[in-house]
């Protein structure tokens, strides 16, 4: 890839669907909110100023580690409009980033409300001023339990609308089941929000199958250990499944051992609708001009490839049809 390629790549218009907003935040602005208040911040960071962590279960007590300096609505406008500026260098023009109301309020609806309203305010200023849409999906944390999930769905059922367009599950796939979450997944579908969870990251395909079945979702945070069995990936396929991939973080948690061991050429050739998305870039020393270029250099993807991906991913994104018309048309005439 030369030069020029590689910048046209990089430049692309953007479409992300999978962005976790705390892990979103650049180290210095943690850092930066932390100072301010005074509070210390122990083995969050690296001496370079990065996130540190060792693996998967250290990454989650990191990342809430890292959320707890945030506090307050005012708190969360500022990151949003960090995350925001952030994902818009990258070339993103429309993003759905995942928010929990056990960090917003402790899942309290009343405090919850408050936390949405200050992030939807920065949304709306940055779509006037940095020409980037954001939408946002409640999202319950799998490690934290049922009981808790049953909160953030209340919180999220309550303020379900056209900007609030999302119910899912994160956190640490090797604890409960999908299952267990039934009830909630079941308030948000009855709310009127659209639902993904993640699976089959940690845990193997039979994950990604409960997720579909147990709790009828329509897209699958990474679901990338898909491939190890072909009977589901054709099920996929056929149920028009989408996949919320996130390269860069499989990689640097350990999930594949390289790029080239990524199982994402193989879902897409096979004819899985596939989206790329960053996941917590800061944590993973990524960004979505970063996973295109990757992408390209290890699977040769080229500009097309990367049109019909953004296309796929406005296709499956949450938001209202207008929004998606005018997302469509600005990736047409770009
Ligand atoms: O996708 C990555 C790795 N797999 C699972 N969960 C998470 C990832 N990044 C953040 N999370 C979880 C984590 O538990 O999402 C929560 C964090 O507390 C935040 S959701 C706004
Ligand atoms: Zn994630």
């Amino acid at each position: 890839m030369d030069e020029e390629q590689r910048e046209t790549i990089r430049a692309l218009p953007k479409v992300e669907l999978h962005l976790h907003l705390e892990g979103a935040a650049p180290p210095a602005f943690i850092r930066g909110i932390a100072q301010e208040k005074s509070v210390r911040l122990d083995n969050v960071f690296r001496e370079d100023g990065a996130y540190a962590y060792r693996d998967f279960v250290h990454f989650l007590s990191v990342y809430e580690a890292a959320t707890s300096v945030l506090k307050s609505p005012q708190d969360y406008a500022r990151l949003t409009r960090a995350v925001l500026e952030e994902s818009a260098a990258s070339g993103v023009i429309y993003s759905e980033t995942f928010l929990s109301p056990d960090f917003c309020g402790g899942g309290d609806t009343g405090a919850w409300k408050e936390y949405l309203h200050a992030m939807m305010e920065v949304a709306e200023e940055a779509e006037r001023d940095m020409g980037i849409t954001l939408r946002g999906i409640v999202t319950c944390i799998r490690h934290f339990g049922p009981e808790k999930a049953k909160r953030a769905a209340l919180c999220a059922a309550e303020t379900a609308g056209n900007w609030l367009v999302g119910f899912g599950m994160a956190g640490d796939e090797n604890k409960g089941k999908q299952r267990d979450f039934a009830y909630s997944f079941d308030m948000a579908r009855e709310a009127g929000l659209r639902l993904t969870s993640h699976a089959g990251e940690w845990r193997g395909p039979r994950e990604v199958r409960e997720a579909i079945e147990d709790l009828r979702v329509e897209r699958i945070g990474h679901g990338v250990r898909a491939i190890e069995d072909l009977a589901l990936v054709d099920m996929l396929v056929e149920k028009g499944i989408v996949l919320e991939v996130c390269p860069g973080s499989n990689v640097t948690l350990g999930v594949y051992p390289k790029m080239s061991a990524h199982p994402v050429e193989k879902l897409r050739e096979r004819g899985v609708r596939i989206t790329v998305s960053t996941d917590d870039p800061p944590f993973f020393h990524t960004t979505m001009a970063d996973e295109y270029e990757a992408l390209a250099r290890t699977f040769g993807w080229d500009a097309e490839m990367f049109r019909s991906l953004a296309r796929t991913s406005a296709e499956a994104a949450f938001c209202d049809e207008t929004t998606r018309s005018a997302l469509l048309k600005r990736l047409e005439t770009a």
